[in-house]
């Protein structure tokens, strides 16, 4: 609920177009390097991992930088190679997760400049690279990643903002537009957190028993899928599995029947057509379509059996205005089922070993 304001505070008061980058804390000085790098390798877990998987995309769509992501676990225990001119980025909300540190050290002993985007100020991942952001969203009590992760989108918006307006991979006006609507989004998501509470409510009752959900989504709606998920396994304990949309007929398909639900993300994007050809058919299945849909599309309201209308924005953006309603969800099915919203079994709000 906080989101509004702490993703504001992220921006730093309103984000003039000139100026963006005095808010990239210490980043801004290794601009050239980003700007020159021959590849971005990021580096993170859980949540943080799916901000990273976000400005994968950013970072090759709009800069058009070569941009690897690696979970640190995996990282930090195989051989790696990092090539010439290689910049790495590690997130994490709490600064002291385990792997990520011993992966970003490795980073850095392999020559490689090693960047960050923290929550906690002067965190050990903070302290550890050569230069980084912090988010400036708060404290998170719960231990499941939410404005936390709504934070990292907004350092990562305005990094590739920036990276691209400096390498000239965006022309200007274009720069100038998508700067004047990423000023807009905490608006929309007050508005997203308004105009979709009753359709959550009604959500998740249906879905409060259900054994399994899938997530699906495509482009820069893939990572929120997984997000999306991600959430719901860690504070309702419903298994859930977050999918590429496209890539559901090479498998998960064989999972749908009547008592399945599936979460779609479906903007209005260059990826509309082929998201309504896979809600046809999981409906023709006999699963259970929960869309969600940019304001007033009845195309996919009249097929989905429910449907959150999320305000327009531009394609780059819809992934911070999707989140809102999935962490919602997942907040009212626990809430339904009885579960520990705050402190969810066998999570740790950071993991240090
Ligand atoms: C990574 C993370 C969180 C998750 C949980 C366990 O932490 O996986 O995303 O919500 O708290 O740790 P961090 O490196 O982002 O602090």
């Amino acid at each position: 609920m906080e989101q509004p304001r702490t993703f504001r505070d992220c921006l730093r008061g309103r984000l003039k177009a000139e100026e963006a980058y005095i808010k990239l804390g210490g980043i801004r000085d290794y601009i050239d390097e980003i700007i020159s790098a021959k590849r971005i390798l990021i580096i993170a877990c859980g949540t943080s991992y799916h901000a990273g998987l976000v400005a994968k995309y950013l970072f090759e769509d709009l800069c058009g930088i070569p941009t690897d992501i690696d979970f640190a676990s995996e990282f930090r225990y195989r051989k790696v190679v990092i090539t010439e001119r290689t910049v790495v980025l590690g997130i994490s909300q709490s600064g002291e997760t385990a792997d990520t540190i011993v992966a970003l050290e490795k980073a850095k002993k392999k020559g490689a400049k090693v960047l960050g985007i923290c929550n906690v100020v002067g965190s050990s991942i903070a302290r550890l690279t050569d230069a980084g952001v912090y988010t400036h969203v708060g404290v998170e009590i719960g231990v499941a990643s939410t404005k936390a992760f709504t934070g990292q989108l907004a350092i990562i918006y305005m990094m590739a903002l920036l990276i691209a307006k400096e390498k000239g991979s965006l022309e200007y006006e274009k720069y100038r537009h998508l700067v004047e609507e990423f000023d807009q989004i905490p608006d929309k998501i007050e508005q997203t957190l308004k105009n979709t509470y009753t359709a959550v409510e009604q959500i998740s009752a249906a879905c409060r028993t259900a054994s399994s959900m899938i997530y699906l989504g495509r482009g820069l709606n893939y990572p929120i899928a997984l997000e999306g998920a991600l959430k719901l396994k860690e504070i309702t304990y419903i298994h859930a599995e977050g999918y590429p949309a496209a890539e559901m007929k090479h498998g998960p398909i064989a999972l749908i029947d009547e008592n399945m639900f599936v979460v779609f993300i479906a903007p209005k994007d260059k990826t509309y057509e082929k998201i309504v050809s896979n809600i046809q058919e999981v409906k023709s299945r006999g699963g259970k379509v929960v869309a969600l849909v940019t304001e007033g599309d009845k195309t996919i309201a009249k097929m989905a059996d429910y449907t959150i209308e999320i305000p327009e924005t531009d394609k780059i953006f819809t992934p911070v205005l999707n989140i809102i309603p999935l962490q919602m969800l997942s907040y009212q099915v626990a809430k339904l089922r009885e579960c520990n919203i705050d402190q969810p079994r066998n999570l740790a709000k950071s993991v240090t070993v």
